[in-house]
């Protein structure tokens, strides 16, 4: 509130930051080049916004692609009403195609309240394409715009690229003045389009919050198709590969092995390297003893998907995975095995929702695939790994750059970010330990080479956190309730890192395990260190503490 003079009486009323009025803005009002504003309105608080905000949408990069089809940028901006002078560029997941509201929530690590109820400016993107492009051959899961070339590079790295000085530039017009601070956040693809910005615009944002990253995308593919030719075998059929009990199974053989080996029987496997080497799944094989045990068939498929897919020589594809009870989790079973029967279906989808990115966006030359369940899985089935495998390598006249060449962070193989380092940013990353999608061990291991190439002092601007039992962005047998956002924001603005940060196991999350009880709450621990029980009461962060040994 700011006390202003009316002629001879004062009056108090809120004053906003705006410098324009919302109805009726324009590209031109903005200073924006190539943009059409679409809508601009006041939205009050409420369903659509947690505060009083100015809501823009608009249009930028219209073109007619290479298949026929009308393609766009369409983003979203949201500006409150009462700015706190920052920015943050949401990162969306899946195959984007779809502008989600511009609130900065992720499905984890920005807490109970989005960044826009905390005064942020977001913008929000549908990646350059809008999921509709079906091509000559029906439904095909949203992905057929992987056949146009340049559809490929905005979902990889364009559309950010292109979209975030627009968005800054409509922000600072809108206040009149400049931002403060800017972030970016997004987890699954979304912390891939991090990644991303993190090594192809390294001084534009101050803070990225990273959340199971799919910086190897094309890879993550190839071994999705790895894991439907090992489970079909089986049953002949996903749904049947592993069941629920068999899940569990495994969960709480994990456990036997490897639940105390951070001090305390809670269900939380904290201590995952430790895990590694204690847990041998042949421990799962049926014995004499008829307690609950696996099927020969069924234990080897699981060491397979566990090992991750080869070339013929032998060659990593991909990633390894850890083992970890989150494998228990029903995430795991919708993104390896099936999904639940949608309200508009009459059987379930199986888990093959990767195929159509593995036959339209990651390949060259793409392939057509219809969008029917049978077909999916026929094509994932047919996936020849050893012979096609390098496809998500290749180029051609009308796919000039690779599908990893578009997806991927330049220089993840080898990864030192020394320009995003030497800009001041400072980077969270978070990842699952039972993430079905992206391999947890994929992003440890991009970590290790990135300390080693700054010389051990990668923390200083890049931390890890690992969480132990989650599954995809959030949910699984955890305590998966965190704000890793305003440790970012700390540590951005305060030059404060993160250490241990404070994760509660949520009452709303159904698949706690026995030990951790709603409410309880556990410390995230960066990469080496483990959250181990030093004694005390076990429901409390600080009866644990962050150590490497
Ligand atoms: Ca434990």
């Amino acid at each position: 509130m700011k006390r202003i003079i009316l002629g001879l009486t004062t009056a108090l009323v809120p004053v906003s930051a705006m410098a324009m009025d919302c109805g009726g803005l324009t590209a031109e009002a903005l200073g924006l080049q190539g943009v059409r504003v679409t809508a601009a309105e006041p939205v009050a608080p409420g369903e659509e916004s947690p505060v009083a905000i100015c809501r823009v949408r608009g249009t930028m990069a219209e073109r007619t692609g290479t298949d026929g089809h009308a393609y766009a940028l369409d983003f979203e901006l949201s500006l409150p009403e009462d700015w706190n002078g920052n920015y943050v560029h949401q990162f969306n997941g899946g195959n984007d195609g779809a502008v989600k509201p511009a609130t900065g929530a992720l499905k984890s690590g920005t807490g109970e309240t989005s960044p826009l109820a905390h005064g942020y400016a977001v913008v929000s993107s549908d990646a350059g394409h809008d999921g509709k492009a079906f091509g000559a051959f029906g439904l095909a899961g949203g992905a057929a715009f992987g056949f146009d070339f340049e559809a490929r590079q905005m979902y990889g790295y364009k559309a950010v690229a292109l979209l975030d000085p627009v968005a800054r530039k409509a922000v600072e017009a809108f206040y009149g003045r400049g931002i403060d601070h800017a972030y970016g956040i997004g987890c699954s693809n979304g912390g891939r389009h991090a990644m991303v910005a993190a090594a192809r615009m390294p001084g534009a944002f101050d803070g990225l919050l990273i959340g199971a990253p799919g910086f190897n995308l094309p890879k993550a593919a190839l071994q999705h198709a790895w894991d439907v030719q090992q489970f079909m075998p089986v049953s002949g059929s996903l749904a049947t590969a592993l069941t629920v009990e068999d899940q569990a199974t495994i969960g709480a053989a994990v456990r036997r092995a490897c639940d105390g080996l951070d001090g305390l029987e809670d269900g939380l496997v904290s201590d995952t390297a430790a895990c590694q080497a204690a847990f041998d799944p042949g421990t799962l094989a049926c014995g004499d003893d008829g307690t609950a045990c696996l099927a020969p068939e069924k234990l080897a498929a699981l060491k397979a998907v566990h090992d991750g897919p080869r070339a013929a020589d032998g060659t990593p594809l991909y990633a390894q995975w850890s083992w970890d009870a989150g494998i228990e989790a029903k995430d795991w079973r919708m993104w390896k095995l099936e999904s639940p029967i949608p309200p508009w279906g009459h059987r379930p989808i199986i888990a093959t929702m990767g195929a159509a990115s593995l036959a339209q966006v990651f390949t060259v030359p793409p392939a057509e695939v219809e969008g029917t369940p049978e077909a999916l899985e026929s094509f994932l089935m047919s996936f020849d790994l050893a012979g096609e495998a390098d496809r998500i390598f290749a180029t051609s006249d009308a796919f000039p750059e690779s599908p990893m060449q578009v997806m991927t962070p330049p220089g993840s193989d080898d990864p030192e970010l020394a320009a995003f380092r030497d800009a001041g940013a400072k980077m969270i990353l978070f990842h699952g330990v039972s993430d079905p999608v992206f391999s947890v061990n994929d992003t440890a291991d991009w970590y290790v080479k990135l300390d080693a190439n700054n010389g051990g002092r990668a923390a200083e601007f890049a931390r890890f956190y690992p969480v132990p039992g989650m599954n995809h962005c959030d949910g699984g047998p955890a305590a998966e309730g965190f704000d890793l956002f305003a440790a970012l924001e700390t540590w951005v603005e305060e030059g404060s890192a993160p250490e241990a940060v404070e994760a509660v196991a949520r009452e709303a999350n159904d698949e706690l395990p026995e030990g951790l009880a709603p409410g309880a709450t556990r410390l995230l621990c960066p990469a080496p260190q483990v959250a181990r029980y030093q004694g005390g009461a076990a429901d409390r962060a600080g009866s644990f503490a962050c150590t490497e040994e």
